[in-house]
């Protein structure tokens, strides 16, 4: 978990029914549609999520999203318009994440099976058994059609613009800018405030996805985000 994983700063935006008419404006270029099933898991008492951690599998891919820097205390991201996250996509590090996180919550692990028995299972039931080991479960699935777009705006890298559209209801675009870990952070926010402006985005903050979903279908949940300033 020590080696350097690209942070992911992120601005969400309302999209109008003209987004894809301003981003050709201003050159960005669409790179395809495609469409994916997340599946989000935590512990039953929150132990992730009221921590900002997020454990998700995406077309059987997993990946845990972390809390980057200080700029994602709950309070002051609260204020912020950008978010940063660390993405952990390789399996036993996620795993390593999660059991250093919930080592701290007593109770959390119990009847961890044997590497002999783990080697008696096959692959799909291994990952069924590394769930249930950890008592995680899933507390949210949707499907999200998006389309992407990137910007060539002179600097290292290019932002990233998507518009997605999940199943429930909810539209909502995404700039971002990939930095790695221990970049400059300031520049990835000011690139993406620059392309925002040149959208003629209002600064007012939205709801992403998970935020509607929890609010809408999860409410014991989204109130205890809310508590925590996770949300
Ligand atoms: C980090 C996070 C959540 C996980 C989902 O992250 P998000 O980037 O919204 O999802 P998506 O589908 O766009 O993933 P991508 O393809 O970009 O990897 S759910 C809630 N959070 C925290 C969070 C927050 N507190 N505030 C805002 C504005 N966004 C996310």
């Amino acid at each position: 978990a020590s080696c350097k994983m690209p942070v992911e700063v992120e601005r969400k935006f309302v999209c109008d029914s003209d987004i894809q008419g301003k981003l050709k404006k201003i050159g960005a270029v669409c790179i395809g549609q495609c469409q994916f099933k997340d599946q989000y898991f935590d512990l039953e008492d929150f132990t992730l999520t009221l921590r900002d951690f997020w454990l998700r599998k995406r077309e059987g891919h997993w990946e845990l999203k972390c809390p980057a820097s200080s700029l994602t205390e709950p309070e002051q991201r609260a204020e912020a318009m950008c978010t940063n996250y660390r993405e952990v996509m390789d399996l036993a590090h996620i795993k390593a994440e999660i059991m250093g996180i919930i080592e701290n919550c007593p109770g959390a692990v119990e009847d961890i099976l044997d590497s002999s028995q783990m080697n008696q299972l096959n692959s799909d039931s291994k990952e069924e058994m590394w769930l249930k080991e950890l008592k995680l479960q899933c507390f949210a699935e949707y499907t999200t059609t998006r389309c992407s777009y990137v910007l060539d705006d002179g600097e290292e890298g290019r932002v990233r613009v998507d518009l997605d559209q999940a199943d429930f209801g909810y539209c909502v675009g995404e700039i971002e800018v990939l930095v790695s870990e221990g970049g400059n952070m300031q520049s990835a926010m000011q690139r993406i405030e620059m392309t925002a402006e040149k959208l003629g985005l209002a600064g007012e903050k939205i709801q992403g996805k998970m935020h509607v979903f929890l609010q809408r279908y999860r409410p014991d949940h989204y109130a205890q985000l809310v508590c925590a300033h996770v949300l």
